[in-house]
C-alpha cells in the first residue's frame, strides 16, 4: 500500500468503529460526551488510569496534529488535555504499560511519518501536570507503522510490544529487558500490507499468538507461537475486502477464543465463531 492512501485509510478505520458504536449504541442507549473536540485526526484513543487517582483517563494519537496526549478525568467525566509530544510526525496509534517496572504508566506512540515507535517515560511530579515525559526511540526505526500493541510475548513477566510495519511489510515484536532497553525480534517479514495486529494466546496454550489484518490482501491470519518465540501462519479468511482491524474475546461465551474483524472497503464487521480447536466460522455483524 502507498502511503498517500493512509490518511484515507486511518479515517475508514475510524469510520468502522463508529459504525460499530452506533450499532451498540441503538441497543445500549449511549449519550455522547466529548473529551476534546479539536484533536486534529484523531486515530487512536485507550483508556487507563494514568494518575492512579481511581477515575479512568484517556491517552489517544492526533495524525494530523502530529500529537500524542493524555486527557486528565476530573472523576465527573471533564476532562483536562496534557501534551505528552507535540512532534510525533503523523502519530498513528498509542499503547500504554508500565515498561520499566516502576509503577507508573508509560505511554507507546507510533510516528509513521518518522518511521519510529517511541515510549515515554513517565515521571511523577505532583504538580498540575502531574508528570514529565522522556521520549525513547525503539530499534530498527519500525517502517511506516501503523499499529503498537502491549502483550508478554515471551512469558518473562516483562510487556514487550508487537508493531506492524506496512512500509517493510512486516509484523515484529520487541523484547523489553525489564528496565525500558528493547530487542528486536521477527515475526514475519513477507506479510504484504499489515495494518493491524492484536497479540492473543488465540489456542490457550500459554504462549503468546499473534493476529494480523492485511487490507491490501484482504486477509485475516493468527501466527501461531511454539514456545520460543517462532511463529507460523494460520489463515483464517482470505476475502475480508479492506480488512483493517482484529482482534479476540470469548464471544459467545464458550470457553475460546473468537475473533472480531472489520473492513473498511465492504463497510463490514464480523466474528469468527471458534469451534474450540481454532477451527473458524465466519459470522457478519454488519456488511454492505
Ligand atoms: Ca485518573
Ligand atoms: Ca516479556
Ligand atoms: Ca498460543
Ligand atoms: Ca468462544
Amino acid at each position: 500500500m502507498h502511503k498517500k492512501s493512509i490518511s484515507f485509510m486511518l479515517l475508514a478505520v475510524f469510520g468502522i468503529l463508529l459504525i460499530g458504536a452506533f450499532h451498540i449504541a441503538l441497543a445500549l442507549q449511549f449519550s455522547e460526551h466529548t473529551v476534546v473536540g479539536n484533536f486534529n485526526g484523531a486515530i487512536s484513543v485507550k483508556a487507563v488510569d494514568l494518575d492512579k487517582d481511581g477515575d479512568m483517563d484517556a491517552v489517544g494519537a492526533a495524525f494530523n496534529d502530529d500529537e500524542v496526549a493524555w486527557y486528565e478525568n476530573d472523576g465527573s467525566g471533564q476532562f483536562t488535555e496534557h501534551v505528552i509530544d507535540n512532534n510525533c510526525d503523523k502519530a498513528s496509534f498509542v499503547a500504554t504499560a508500565d515498561v520499566d517496572n516502576d509503577g507508573d504508566w508509560d505511554v507507546f506512540a507510533a510516528s509513521y511519518s518518522d518511521d519510529e515507535v517511541y515510549w515515554y517515560e513517565a515521571e511523577p511530579t505532583g504538580g498540575n501536570a502531574k508528570f514529565t515525559w522522556t521520549r525513547h526511540t525503539l530499534p530498527g526505526s519500525p517502517n511506516g507503522s501503523t499499529c503498537v500493541q502491549t502483550a508478554d510475548v515471551n512469558n518473562d513477566g516483562n510487556v514487550d510490544v508487537v508493531i506492524s510495519e506496512i512500509g517493510d511489510d512486516r509484523i515484529g515484536w520487541w523484547q523489553n529487558d525489564g528496565h525500558g532497553t528493547f530487542t528486536e525480534h521477527n515475526i514475519a517479514d513477507d506479510y504484504k500490507d499489515p495494518y493491524f495486529v492484536y497479540p492473543v494466546d488465540l489456542d490457550n496454550d500459554g504462549n503468546m499468538d499473534v493476529l494480523a489484518a492485511t487490507h491490501y490482501k484482504k486477509k485475516i491470519s493468527w501466527f501461531k507461537a511454539n514456545g520460543d518465540q517462532e511463529f507460523s501462519e494460520t489463515v483464517i479468511d482470505d476475502n475480508l475486502v479492506g480488512a483493517i482491524y482484529v482482534s479476540a474475546v470469548d464471544l459467545d461465551k464458550d470457553g475460546d477464543m473468537d475473533i472480531l474483524a472489520a473492513g473498511d472497503e465492504s463497510k463490514t464487521i464480523c466474528w469468527y465463531e471458534n469451534d474450540g480447536d481454532q477451527t473458524f466460522t465466519r459470522h457478519n455483524v454488519v456488511t454492505d
